[in-house]
């Protein structure tokens, strides 16, 4: 094997990837693994120990080595990590929930009746929610009810209300102990904005009270931002049932227009779909000479298509760039968030048009189509238009597109699930009880290039479905999962016998699809319904979650308002907090004592999973159960 060989193979452990890395190689296109080599990482940095928040510095923390050396305003390692911390937790706070807000404006436009372009899907759903937060449903039409739902989602984005409209899903121990401990989420940006305050030079000086409030902060956006958004999207565009779809690079359609589906809300991409199947798209495609309009999702945009609408996935967040490599995608479409820059310069690098539809998110070198949920309709149209236009140009001896595509299952809403469990969850609870399940584990988040791509998620995934626990998946690891065979009936063959024997007896896959990042409330609800169900609080459960390869703000968001719910979470890579002990000790084992729950952080999945596995094992012995 060459050297170049060797390395491919150690970046990731997909096919279709390794072939459009050797491309990329051939073709003289640089991706995110030849950035990374071509990177000096700062070990201040890396620490959160470097401070940038005003100009007295920048300054670099000395901590350690008997010599410590202050930041110009005297903060020290403690003080300058739990800054650095906090705003991170903000921003990744900030994204979910400001995605959480466009979705309430676009159920609020139905509404009021300014958009002819959406409608309201589930108007059961509609019914439920709104009965759940008390407003009165009886002979209300479905645009009244959703006006009145949407005034009252509001207000969780302002600071008048003392605690978030989903909080009353928890069981009224961890209500207590936030409220308790003063971390009771109250307005989704009063929290991020509080944390920016906070953190300004000359206000909070407590580490410990700076991560308390990351906790807070991160709880908005699980029980605020990202809750709304899961559940009106599914208002709006359906609530997930289960279907089967496809993976990898090998969904790209060679003889036909191929649109891709980059970044994370389901408002834009629903809308192109609509297009893209409309019968006067596809007449214009067939004119153009293709044989039809073939689209396919990436990230978690892709992951919202696939869970309503079962359109097939073409690869996670380091497919990205080699998706465009396989010189067959004619147009990248893409709303926001972990959408590289880079992916404008290598579309220029072949015919494929690169089109940005957020007033959010503009990328030099792109075609700006600017989406509003009044103009939706027709600007999708003119995304597929440009598309159709795309083809003429495309370079058939450049077209490679890899791999066979791989079946898989999803569509794993909560709903979803009840219903496959005959409407209660009791028979879960007694597969939990009896042992033939022995836990609920989560895989979620990213890739992230430090890591062979995709390894830890499959790893993780099959060492936890050995011992009879049953995966959940979220956001990218989705992909990897579904690559791996573990999101059909028949990846239960890898599965330890008690669980096989109840994927058997439902017909479901080891590893459920669950959805997109924002998605991860659906866990957090699940295990709130779990334990009001046992009468119990979530940190008594026997479940755990990690984000084997996370990479993103968001990601450690989702971490910290899984953690600060009750549910032990495993990280494959640290934060940048290494470089304050006490920082460090609270994230590990600290909060244990204080939210009942802590992170584990473990670069080997077998070892991760050994972890996670120990402590469903002790949840379980506290019980009654067998471990
Ligand atoms: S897209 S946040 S790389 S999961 Fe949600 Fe994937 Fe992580 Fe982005």
């Amino acid at each position: 094997m060459t050297e170049i060989e060797m390395n491919i193979e150690s970046l990731t452990i997909c096919d279709d990837a390794r072939q459009m890395l050797r491309k990329a190689k051939a073709e003289g296109i640089e991706t995110v693994w030849d950035r990374l080599a071509g990177q000096k990482h700062c070990t201040f940095c890396e620490q959160g120990l470097s401070c940038q928040k005003c100009v007295m510095g920048p300054c670099r923390i000395v901590a350690k080595g008997g010599k410590v050396k202050l930041g110009v305003c005297g903060a020290d390692a403690d003080l300058t990590v739990a800054r650095n911390f906090g705003r991170f937790i903000a921003a990744g706070s900030a994204s979910h929930s400001d995605h959480g807000r466009d979705v309430i404006e676009t159920l609020a436009a139905v509404a009021e009746g300014t958009t002819r372009d959406f409608e309201v899907r589930d108007e059961q759903k509609l019914a439920r929610l709104a009965g759940e937060l008390g407003i009165a449903t009886e002979g209300k039409e479905p645009k009244a009810l959703a006006g009145e739902l949407c005034a009252l989602l509001y207000q969780d984005f302002c600071s008048r209300s003392k605690e978030l409209s989903f909080v009353r899903r928890l069981p009224e121990k961890r209500r207590a102990l936030w409220n308790k401990l003063g971390i009771t989420p109250r307005g989704i940006d009063r929290e991020v904005v509080e944390m920016m305050h906070r953190t300004h030079m000359g206000v909070d000086s407590d580490p410990v009270s700076i991560c308390l409030h990351a906790a807070r902060t991160a709880l908005s956006d699980g029980w605020g931002g990202s809750m709304i958004a899961t559940e009106l999207s599914d208002i709006l565009f359906g609530t997930p049932t289960p279907r089967a779809s496809q993976v990898n690079l090998g969904v790209l359609k060679k003889d036909q227009i191929n649109i891709l589906l980059h970044g994370h809300s389901p408002i834009v991409s629903e809308t192109i779909l609509a297009a893209a199947r409309s019968p006067e798209m596809i007449a214009k495609a067939k004119a153009a000479g293709a044989a039809g309009i073939n689209v396919a999702g990436l990230c978690c945009t892709g992951n919202e298509v696939l869970m309503r609408q079962g359109v097939p996935m073409a690869g996670n967040h380091l497919m990205t760039e080699l998706a465009l490599v396989t010189g067959a995608v004619e147009l990248m479409v893409v709303d926001y968030q972990c959408i590289m820059p880079s992916l404008p310069h290598i579309a220029s690098c072949y015919h494929t048009r690169f089109v940005t539809t957020s007033d959010k998110a503009h990328f030099p070198g792109a075609t700006h189509v600017d989406f509003h949920f009044d103009n939706a309709g027709a600007k999708a149209r003119e995304v597929v238009e440009l598309a159709i236009e795309a083809f003429a140009g495309r370079d058939p001896g450049r077209v490679d597109i890899p791999g066979t595509p791989v079946e898989i299952m999803t569509g794993f809403s909560n709903e979803a699930v009840l219903a496959a469990l005959g409407g209660t969850l009791d028979p879960l609870i007694d597969a939990l009880k009896s042992g033939a399940v022995r836990g609920v584990a989560a895989i979620v988040g990213c890739n992230n290039p430090k890591q062979q791509h995709d390894y830890s998620h499959v790893t993780l995934a099959r060492e936890l479905i050995k011992k009879n626990i049953l995966v959940v998946a979220t956001g990218c690891a989705t992909v990897a999962l579904g690559k791996a065979g573990l999101l059909v009936p028949a990846g239960a063959d890898q599965a330890g016998e008690g669980l096989r024997g109840v994927c058997n007896a439902l017909g479901i896959p080891p590893v459920l699809h669950v959805g997109s990042c924002v998605d991860n409330s659906r866990i957090i609800h699940l295990c709130a319904l779990l334990a009001n169900a046992l009468g119990l609080d979530i940190s008594d459960l026997p479940v755990a979650a990690s984000a084997p390869e996370w990479y993103s703000e968001k990601a450690a968001a989702i971490g910290l308002y899984a953690v600060a719910s009750g549910v032990y979470t495993h990280l494959g890579l640290p934060p940048n907090i290494l470089g304050s002990e006490m920082v460090t000790k609270l994230a590990l084992e600290g909060l244990e004592d204080v939210v009942g729950a802590s992170f584990a952080v473990e670069i080997d999945p077998v070892a991760a999973a050994g972890l996670m596995d120990a402590r469903i094992s002790a949840k379980r012995t506290a019980l009654g159960l067998s471990a």
